[in-house]
């Protein structure tokens, strides 16, 4: 299929064609570089990152977030991203699994992404499948993924609301302190609160949050509950994320955020570029090793060599 085609069929709403244009623009298909022309800046979407550690709920309360936010008539897409794995492994299955009940509702569509192919790496994929995501129409998209120190995603460059989802598992909130995802959520939900433990961690988030530095706009971030797994703390988890929707909106804090999505995906696409240079310019690396070039000058030559493959 080519693009124009392919244009067309997207732009009729044809899930099917969705499909194929992340997967053009996931593997770096210049058709898919065609279409993200054409399409980027359409539509509107809210965009909600869910990060935190391997385990603590995260597909499952996207699963009962997606029930809810069709419930007031969303169409939602799920954007499942797997950074520990450049093949879709057994997480993604796990996710799929959980979400499946959705697969037959056509105003639900879901993707994992894990491919290393693209143009910008991880990081540049997801921001194109948002894009893609935004223009065919979403309301509502959540990406998840998992919050593992320096996350390859960078999900707060690229949500307009990010929740981090904790447990009441010892150490929890402290593993956040030091990975500094603190600063970065909007929204503290401990899930799993069915668990023992679960009041402690709240106070522990709260009495840290209170002396954190003021927030954009002088935003607070709630800390809730939720036992994902049972759908409980959904509504007030969904609302939470709409509050600070709004209050990005009152305080003309959203275009601030579109801005940076796009700074994020420049940097993206030129550490890729870099990567694979240094992949290609081995000779050069090996004079930095030896002390004949200093890494200044290996860069330099290494992106100014127009052989090179981008
Ligand atoms: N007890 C309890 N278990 C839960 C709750 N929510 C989810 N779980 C269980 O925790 C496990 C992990 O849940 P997931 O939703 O896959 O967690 P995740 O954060 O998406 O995991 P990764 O994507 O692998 O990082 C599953 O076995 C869930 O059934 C909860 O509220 N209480
Ligand atoms: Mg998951």
């Amino acid at each position: 299929m080519d693009s124009q085609t392919l244009l067309e069929r997207f732009t009729s709403g044809d899930l099917r064609a969705l499909a194929r244009a992340i997967t053009w623009a996931e593997s770096g298909h210049p058709a898919g570089a065609e279409l993200l022309r054409e399409l980027r800046g359409r539509g509107n979407s809210r965009v909600v990152g869910l990060t935190g550690s391997p385990g603590a709920g995260k597909s499952t309360l996207t699963d009962r977030l997606i029930e809810e936010a069709r419930r007031r008539g969303e169409r939602v897409a799920v954007l499942a991203v797997d950074p520990s794995s450049p093949f879709t492994g057994g997480a993604i299955l796990g996710d799929r699994i959980r979400m499946m009940r959705h697969y037959h509702d056509s105003g639900v569509f879901i993707r994992s992404l894990a491919s290393r192919g693209a143009l910008g790496g991880l990081a540049g994929a997801v921001v194109g499948a948002l894009a893609l995501l935004e223009a065919f129409g979403f309301e509502r998209i959540f990406v998840e993924t998992v919050g593992v120190g320096q996350s390859e995603v960078d999900i707060a460059r690229v949500a307009d609301t990010t929740v981090l989802v904790l447990t009441p598992a010892a150490g929890d909130a402290v593993q956040a302190f030091k990975a500094g995802v603190m600063e970065i959520a909007d929204v503290f939900v401990v899930n799993k609160f069915d668990l023992p433990g679960g009041e402690r961690v709240i106070q522990e988030l709260k009495t840290t949050l209170e002396l954190a530095p003021p927030r954009p706009g002088g935003w607070k971030p709630p800390v809730l509950s939720a036992v994902g797994s049972r759908g409980e703390g959904i509504t007030e988890l969904l609302d939470a994320i709409d509050r600070h929707y709004a209050h990005l909106q009152e305080h003309g804090l959203l275009e601030g955020g579109r801005l940076e999505r796009a700074r994020f995906e420049v940097e993206s696409v030129i550490q890729e570029w870099g990567r694979r240079r240094t992949r290609e310019g081995q000779d050069l690396i090996t004079q930095v090793a030896s002390g004949e070039l200093t890494p200044e000058e290996a860069a330099t030559r290494l992106l100014s060599n127009p052989e090179m493959s981008r």
